[in-house]
This record gives C-alpha cells, sequence and structure tokens, in this order.
C-alpha cells in the first residue's frame, strides 16, 4: 500500500519542490554558481559563508569572526552577530534559517529593498549554494535565549532548525564539507584564504577575523584587526617602499547611499599600484570608481601646480601617468546594484559612481594640498620629473625605431623566428642561454615556434624607468620581438605571437630569469599578461626508463610518485628503473626538449593569470626591490608562495 504523505512533510509542498529543483541545478551546473569546480570554486564556499558574517559586521551587529580549516578538509566558520532569524515563516512552516539554506538567494530577496546585503562574493549567491555543494553541512545559532541547530546533506534538510540548549550569547556558526564528487579538490589553499581574510579586515575596519589552519600538527594561525581600515591596507601594501610622504592620505565621504573611502600613499618607486573594490569585491579589471579617482588626481594636482607656479605657462599639463607614479592606493565603494563588466566581470559599470567620487576626490585632495604644502611638493616634484622621463623615453624610443630602420630589420639578431607569420598561431620561446637555446633552435617546429635566446646583463626593472629599459640589451630583444611596444604604448593588437613563452630551468637561477621577465612583463606589458598570452614552459623534473619501455617523464614530485605507484601495479620495480633527474633544459637533447616541453600535444603550459595582481606586485617589489632584509625573509617564509608563481 502506498505510504501516505504527513501533513507537515514539507518536502512536497509546491515551494518545497521549486527549492529542489533550484539546488538539484546547482549541483548540476555548479561552475553557474560559483564560477568554477577547482580550488578557486572551493575557496568561494568559504568567501560565501564569511560574506553573511561581514555583512552582519556592516550592519553593525558583529565584530568577529573565527574561520577554522579542520581535520578532513572540513571548513567551520563562527561569528558574533545577532543569528540567522529562527522564528518560522507563516506559509512554509520552514524557519528563516532553514530557509536561508535551502532557499536559492533567499538572502538577496529577503535583503533586496532593506539592502541587507552589501558585501557579496564575485558571484554572490550565498549560504544556500555552499549548502547544495556540500556533503553536509551543519548550522548552529544562538539567538533569543537559545542554541537552535539544523542538518544538511546535499542541502536537503536531514534535521530541521531544533532548539538544542540554551544560551545568553547570540551569533552564527556554519560547518561543512565540500562535496568531493563536485569539485576537483578539496585542499584548502592556506595562504589564499588568510590573504582574503586580511584583505577583508582592512575593508573593514575594526572587524576582527581570525584564521587557523589545524589540518596539521602544527596550526598555522593568523588574526587581522585594523582600525586604520584602508590607511593599514596602503601602508601594508607599501611596507617595503620608502615613502614620498608620511601618512597615506585619506578620504572618507557618503554621497546619497554610495559611501567611499580611498586612501593612498605617494612611494619613490616608479609603478602605479591602484586597488580598487566594489562591496569588498576586488576589482581587478577597474571601472567607473577607478576613473573617477584617477580623473579627480589629474585634475586637482595639475590645478594646484599652476596655481602654485609649479608648471609654468609654457609647461604642457601633467598627464594622467606621470601623476600615479609610485602612488599606492586602495578605493572602496558600496553601490547597491552593481552592475559589473568586462571578460572577468571584475569592472563596475554604474556610471553615476565616476562623478561621485571625482568630485569628492577633488574637493578633498584640493584642501589636503592646500593644507600640507610640503607633501604637495614633494608630490609634485616627482611628477615633474617622471613628465621628463617620458619625454626622455620618447625620445630614447624613436632613436631605437629610426636605429633599427638604418638595420632594415625591426627584429632581434638572436632571434630564430618562424616562418608562420600570423600571431593567432605563432609562439615565441624566451630562452635563458647558451646550450637551451641552441636544443630548443632544433627542436621545435619552425612553422610556427620562434625561439628567442636572452643574452647581456640583468636589468632590474623595478629600479628603473622606461627609457633604460628600451636600452637595456637584455630586454631591448624582448620588446622588439613581441613587437607592441611598451608602456602606455603597448598595444596588444600588435603582438606577433600569440604565445609568449618563457622557458627557464626548474633551479634558482630560472626562478630569476623567469621573475625578472614577469616583472617586466607585469610593469610594461600588462595587458599581455591581461590578455592571457603569458605562459611558463614546464620542462619535466624527471626521467624513468627502461628496456623496452617508453620513457616516462614526471613534471612534478607527485606525478613520480604517481608513476612508480602505477608502475608497481604492473609489477615493475623501482629497482629496475633508471631515474635521471633533469638539473636542466641544457641536459635535454632537441628530441626530448620538443617531446616533453614544447610539442603542443604533450606539453604543460602555464598561463599567467593577472587573478592576483597584488600577490605578483608583492613577490616583485620584495624580490626585485632594493631593501635586502624583506626579501630575505619574504624568501625563507613564503618559498611555497614564489613557487605558486612557478607552477
Ligand atoms: C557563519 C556564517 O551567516 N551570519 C549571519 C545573520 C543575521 C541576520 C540574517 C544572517 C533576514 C531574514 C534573510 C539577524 N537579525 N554566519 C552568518 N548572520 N542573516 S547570516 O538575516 C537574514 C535575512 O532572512 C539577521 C536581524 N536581521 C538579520
Amino acid at each position: 500500500m502506498l505510504k501516505k504523505m504527513e501533513k507537515f512533510e514539507h518536502e512536497y509542498n509546491a515551494e518545497q519542490i521549486q527549492v529542489l529543483d533550484g539546488l538539484e541545478h546547482v549541483r548540476k551546473r555548479p561552475g553557474m554558481y560559483i564560477g568554477s569546480v577547482s580550488v578557486r570554486g572551493l575557496h568561494h564556499l568559504v568567501y560565501e559563508i564569511v560574506d553573511n558574517c561581514v555583512d552582519e559586521a556592516l550592519a553593525g551587529y558583529c565584530n568577529e569572526i573565527n574561520i577554522e580549516i579542520l581535520p578532513d578538509n572540513i571548513i567551520s566558520v563562527e561569528d558574533n552577530g545577532r543569528g540567522i532569524p529562527v522564528d518560522i515563516h507563516q506559509k512554509t512552516k520552514i524557519s528563516a534559517a532553514e530557509t536561508v539554506y535551502t532557499q536559492l538567494n533567499a538572502g538577496g530577496k529577503f535583503g533586496g529593498d532593506s539592502g541587507y546585503k552589501v558585501s557579496g562574493g564575485l558571484h554572490g549567491v550565498g549560504a544556500s549554494v555552499v549548502n547544495a555543494l556540500s556533503t553536509w553541512c551543519e548550522v548552529t545559532i544562538q539567538r533569543d535565549g537559545g542554541i537552535y541547530q539544523m542538518k544538511f546533506e546535499k542541502g536537503k534538510t536531514v534535521k530541521p532548525l531544533t532548539k538544542i540548549g540554551d544560551s545568553k550569547k547570540t551569533g552564527t556558526k556554519v560547518k561543512f564539507l565540500a562535496d568531493n564528487t563536485i569539485f576537483e579538490t578539496l585542499n584548502y589553499d592556506y595562504t589564499t584564504l588568510e590573504n582574503r581574510f586580511r584583505e577583508m579586515a582592512f575593508l573593514t575596519k575594526g572587524l576582527k577575523i581570525t584564521i587557523e589552519d589545524k589540518r596539521e600538527e602544527t596550526p598555522k594561525k593568523a588574526e587581522f584587526c585594523f582600525e586604520g581600515g584602508l590607511i593599514s591596507f596602503v601602508e601594508y601594501l607599501g611596507k617595503n617602499k620608502e615613502k614620498l610622504h608620511k601618512d597615506p592620505i585619506y578620504i572618507e565621504k557618503t554621497d546619497g547611499d554610495v559611501p567611499v573611502e580611498i586612501s593612498f600613499q605617494y612611494t619613490t618607486a616608479y609603478s602605479e599600484n591602484i586597488y580598487t573594490f566594489v562591496n569588498n569585491i576586488n576589482t581587478i579589471e577597474g571601472g567607473t570608481h577607478l576613473e573617477g579617482f584617477k580623473r579627480a588626481l589629474t585634475k586637482t594636482f595639475n590645478d594646484y601646480a599652476r596655481s602654485h607656479n609649479l608648471l609654468k605657462e609654457k609647461d604642457s599639463n601633467l598627464q594622467g601617468e606621470d601623476i600615479r607614479e609610485g602612488i599606492t592606493a586602495v578605493v572602496s565603494v558600496k553601490v547597491k546594484e552593481p552592475q559589473f563588466e568586462g571578460q572577468t566581470k571584475t569592472k563596475l559599470g554604474n556610471s553615476n559612481v565616476t562623478g561621485i567620487v571625482q568630485s569628492m576626490v577633488n574637493e578633498a585632495l584640493g584642501n589636503f594640498l592646500e593644507e600640507n604644502p610640503s607633501v604637495a611638493k614633494a608630490i609634485l616634484e616627482k611628477c615633474i620629473s617622471a613628465s621628463r622621463a617620458r619625454e626622455a623615453a620618447r625620445k630614447a624610443r624613436e632613436l631605437v625605431r629610426r636605429k633599427n630602420a638604418l638595420e632594415s630589420t625591426t627584429l632581434p639578431g638572436k632571434l630564430a623566428d618562424c616562418s608562420s607569420k600570423n600571431p593567432a598561431e605563432c609562439e615565441v620561446y624566451i630562452v635563458e642561454g647558451d646550450s637551451a637555446g641552441g636544443s630548443a633552435k632544433q627542436g621545435r617546429d619552425r612553422r610556427f615556434q620562434a625561439i628567442l635566446p636572452l643574452w647581456g646583463k640583468m636589468l632590474n626593472v623595478e629600479k628603473a624607468r622606461a627609457d633604460k629599459i628600451y636600452g637595456n640589451d637584455k630586454l631591448n630583444p624582448v620588446i622588439l620581438a613581441v613587437g607592441a611596444g611598451i608602456g602606455s604604448d603597448f598595444d596588444v593588437s600588435k603582438i606577433r605571437y600569440g604565445k609568449v613563452i618563457i622557458m627557464a630551468d626548474a633551479d634558482v637561477d630560472g626562478a630569476h630569469i623567469r621573475t625578472l621577465l614577469l616583472t617586466f612583463f607585469f610593469r610594461y606589458m600588462r595587458p599581455l599578461i591581461e590578455n592571457g598570452n603569458v605562459f611558463l614552459a614546464q620542462p619535466p623534473l624527471y626521467k624513468l626508463s627502461k628496456k623496452g619501455m617508453e620513457d616516462i617523464y614526471c613534471y612534478t614530485d607527485e606525478d613520480l610518485d604517481k608513476a612508480y605507484k602505477e608502475l608497481a601495479e604492473k609489477g615493475i620495480k623501482r629497482e629496475q628503473l633508471g631515474l635521471q633527474r633533469y638539473k636542466g633544459l641544457g641536459e635535454m637533447n632537441p628530441e626530448q626538449l620538443w617531446e616533453t616541453t614544447m610539442d603542443p600535444a604533450n606539453r604543460i603550459l602555464v598561463k599567467v593569470t593577472m587573478e592576483d595582481a597584488m600577490k605578483a606586485d608583492e613577490i616583485f617589489t620584495i624580490l626585485m626591490g632594493d631593501e635586502i632584509e624583506p626579501r630575505r625573509e619574504f624568501i625563507e617564509k613564503n618559498a611555497k608562495y614564489v613557487k605558486n608563481l612557478d607552477v
């Protein structure tokens, strides 16, 4: 006989069916909700939960968030906010808390007009998505004098909200285990999470965030709380740089319903580092807020320079890039309905924000400069010297062009070019040294692969302006080979190769050349990285060989372990195998180099992304800057970090 439905079995009412459909879809198409099922998507789960805590902090009810990575990659997040409401919804008979965890976009809908949800990950999808993508999830709420708990499996309620005790405290705690049938890996990267939470703490001043990794015997932990907010952020970003003025400049103001917070400081460096956020999301591609900030800088400094006779009548205006040389800045705005545009949807589109930021900065910065004439003078002297250097760089560039025109070729002599002229299929391998360059030339497919061996003296690009770069015998061939100029002249549509591949040894010298070239691309050909044209070749670390067996190349230590295991299963013992460890590219003959590192069918190329420009900048600054101590400390502490860029 059929089982009769019980009155309160809420799985069966119409709304619940809708709910199940929604969460089912999340499990079917997770990428649509969290971007990907790689480790990035995995980290998103944590961000989604923590975002809810930050919203509660922004609402003014929470000042502490504790995050733990527990053994077996279980995540625990706890805040001391009001606790998610536990009252029962009259129509659905389900608690508000359960609704938040089972109804797609519940937070957004509830929040809607009240504007509850302010922060939000790139996808801003909320707790129900995390729940749907978790093998299990447990939520504990302290509120209204009680402790309440509910449990879910793969998004489905297995224990509706139940009171399990009494408490005078308030807050929300969530524990979950991400579903290993959905994610490629459950292995959270502590450093990535630590960096994100440091950033979040900077962006919400006074909020204390702790993170602890309890997966290993000696736990890692960090505690962040910055009373200075963005001022602390700017100090942190510039900690290894020499400053032009003592304290970062700070602007905080709300125009209508758009709160704006900005801090910046000038350093003696030549690069410009402006980080922008909308609702705590890093807007890597910038947008209208960045535009407003830049316009205000240009206008206010030019006005000041004119009115104080630092620019004479005959002088032309300072350009934006002159005024931003050496700046470290963070711009953070909160927008009710942000429109995200751009390739990675990290560019703010709301057009009214430009004017809001612009007039706010015009006014505040104008006042600041009048009140701090010595700071104004120091900054403007630097801007003026930047504009002279720009002029000098233009002349140097023209000189190089003319010289090249005389030599009737614009290509460097060392370049072994490919026969195809179609950038879409062409690649250039940049190789350090003679022997590797020779093997690469012989091993390549000359139809579409060009080889550029690097020569000459290493130039520290962190410490040089564009005019020096043009004259550098090591970098000039790279500029000419890529064929699209540098700096503000760089035109990515002119590149001669769709793939610019750095091929270096897996040792210290290799790391050095990689860092130099990446710094160079980052500073002078940034669109090349943004456009996804820069790659790192991955030569194998080991070769396993045995008579009668095809050689096995291993690219990592894990690869090698795996290969040993698989061979053992086939009855082949370690002792029977020859193991060669490659110390350098030069040890491989041209055929091996082709087969393992250059043949598109077999090779592993790692695309260099702009995903975390901040991370890259920190590495570059520390590795290439002239302060020795932070560099050593950094390398010792963060060897893995540097490796991350290398992999
Ligand atoms: C560890 C994760 O999720 N913390 C949260 C709150 C507090 C409220 C809330 C959350 C209102 C009705 C949607 C409390 N009291 N930590 C968290 N803390 N959500 S999530 O409200 C949710 C919306 O449903 C809250 C009064 N208003 C809001």
